[in-house]
């Protein structure tokens, strides 16, 4: 939940990334927290199994500064993607205030990404949020398999599965090598900001 103090000039925002399992949310957050690790006054927490995969969520708590006479405080938060995890994905959508839904570009997992999209949907329900009055940024990830000659969905087709009715600002980028890994987060942050800022006006 934002968490907006008029007297320190100060708001504190959530964004969840979301997506399928595997999509690259973790790696994400990993890829951030190196960045700006000098600017970044704790640790990241993670909570993985052997396999790497999330279990619980990771969270990642930065400062970016002041937004409009502001001092910005930003929450990232992760979901564990495996489809058996919902309950914690429904648990850390609370108070959610911005998503970026990070898709996987691969080929195999279009009805993946289709799946977790309407999953995000569903979740967000119970929290009396939807996906069209929260600040939403598609992230399609792994364009670098490109190179290597491993089949992706071309953009348009993701456009077409994920982006045709909610017409969010989309990114293609690379989670593990950087490209608009920063820009897909600020692009989100914001959104968010000026999205709290319009409720307090
Ligand atoms: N080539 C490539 N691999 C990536 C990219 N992003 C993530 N990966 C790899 O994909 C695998 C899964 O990445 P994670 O970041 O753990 O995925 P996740 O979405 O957090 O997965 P869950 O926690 O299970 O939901 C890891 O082996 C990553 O190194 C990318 O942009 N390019
Ligand atoms: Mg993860």
């Amino acid at each position: 939940m934002a968490i907006i103090n008029m007297k320190k000039g100060e708001i504190q925002a959530k964004i969840v990334y979301y997506g399928p399992g595997r999509g690259g949310k973790t790696t994400n957050l990993e890829y951030i927290y190196n960045r700006f690790r000098a600017r970044i006054k704790t640790e990241m927490v993670t909570i993985k199994t052997h396999g790497d995969r999330t279990l619980f969520f990771d969270f990642l708590p930065i400062e970016i500064g002041k937004i409009k006479g502001f001092n910005i405080r930003i929450q990232l938060y992760t979901v564990p993607g495996q489809v058996k995890y919902d309950a914690t994905r429904k648990l850390v959508l609370r108070g959610v205030d911005g998503i970026v839904f990070v898709a996987d570009s691969l080929a195999v997992r279009r009805k993946e990404n289709v799946l977790s999209l309407k999953n995000l949907s569903d979740n967000l329900a119970p929290h009396k949020k939807s996906l069209s009055d929260l600040p939403v940024v598609l992230q399609y990830n792994k364009r670098d398999l490109a190179e290597e000659g491993i089949p992706l969905l071309p953009k348009d087709v993701l456009e077409k599965d994920l982006n045709h009715e909610l017409k969010a600002p989309s990114f293609e980028a690379s989670a593990l090598k950087g490209p608009n890994v920063v820009q897909t987060m600020k692009k989100i942050i914001v959104m968010t900001i000026d999205s709290l800022q319009r409720e307090l006006a």
